[in-house]
């Protein structure tokens, strides 16, 4: 385990708390790689049918920790796209990749890397007082962890130029009427709410939510026809599923269905 993010497994769901409050959780080598560990894991665990990614303290995550990019400490520029490279693009590609469902609680300022990590997730909530903020124009970098892409898909070029070159926050009222995230909720009931859906989809049929999810993600860059045959191969794959079965016989019988994930 890691000091810098914490994470426990309760009723089907990982749920990982970014911990560096004193810093609103920005990352540092430590946390990229605690969080690189447990997304591995999330693949891994059959236990695992859900992650629930939030931060602990006042803030979500304000990106990367500037306090170890001191330009006055001397020495030769750091090559970022290391980090990049290293860190922040898998972390990216083992939330989208991931055939489980992954919620993201934004309970308080999203910064930076730390913006786009949240808008990566597959259902983001934040708490009303939480703001989403494109910091990087105001260091002289530009978006990375998926934020170009993301904001393009999700707003259009001229939102998503205007939210990147003015680095204005937005607050979380302002992303979900945009269609950037799914809700905005009260501070008080973030956790709660984000619990209870992280825990809902942890008891769904695990396979058909991740070829949901997957189909979804690959809309984007397909053309219809694209599309309808990739949708007759995971119908076909979820028809399948020990659960698909478990959910027409409790349709049938008029009572709940118990999901178990296969
Ligand atoms: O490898 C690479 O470097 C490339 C990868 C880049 C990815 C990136 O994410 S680049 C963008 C980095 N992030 C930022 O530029 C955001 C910096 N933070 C802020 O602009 C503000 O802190 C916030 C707008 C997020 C929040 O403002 P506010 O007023 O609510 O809080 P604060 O007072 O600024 O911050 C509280 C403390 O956290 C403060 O420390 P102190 O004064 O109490 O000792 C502050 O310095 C610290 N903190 C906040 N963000 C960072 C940070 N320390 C280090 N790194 C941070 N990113």
């Amino acid at each position: 385990g890691s000091d810098t993010l914490l994470a426990q497994l309760d009723r089907g769901v990982l749920r990982l708390t970014l911990n560096r409050p004193d810093r609103l959780n920005a990352f540092n080598d430590d946390m990229h790689r605690a969080l690189r560990v447990q997304l591995d894991r999330a693949h891994a665990d059959a236990d695992v049918r859900a992650v629930l990614l939030t931060g602990a303290g006042r803030g979500f995550c304000a990106g990367q920790d500037l306090g170890d990019r001191d330009p006055r400490k001397g020495g030769p520029a750091p090559d970022l796209g290391r980090t990049i490279e290293t860190f922040y693009n898998p972390a990216l590609r083992l939330i989208r990749d991931l055939d489980k469902p992954v919620v993201c609680a934004v309970n308080g300022v999203a910064a930076g890397a730390g913006a786009n990590i949240a808008l990566a997730c597959d259902i983001v909530l934040a708490a009303r007082s939480a703001r989403f903020i494109q910091a990087f124009s105001k260091i002289g970098l530009v978006p990375d962890a998926g934020g170009s892409w993301s904001l393009t898909r999700a707003l259009g070029e001229p939102r998503a130029k205007a939210l990147t070159m003015l680095a204005e926050p937005l607050p979380a009222e302002t992303a979900a009427e945009w269609g950037l995230i799914w809700k905005a909720v009260d501070d008080d009931a973030l956790m709660t709410d984000a619990v209870a859906l992280a825990e809902r989809l942890a008891a769904g049929p695990t396979i058909g939510l991740g070829l949901t999810k997957r189909l979804i993600q690959q809309a984007a860059t397909s053309d219809l026809d694209a599309q309808l045959d990739r949708e007759r191969d995971a119908q076909r794959q979820a028809g399948r599923s020990a659960d698909y079965a478990e959910g027409v016989t409790a349709f049938l019988e008029k009572r709940a269905p118990r999901f178990e994930g296969r």
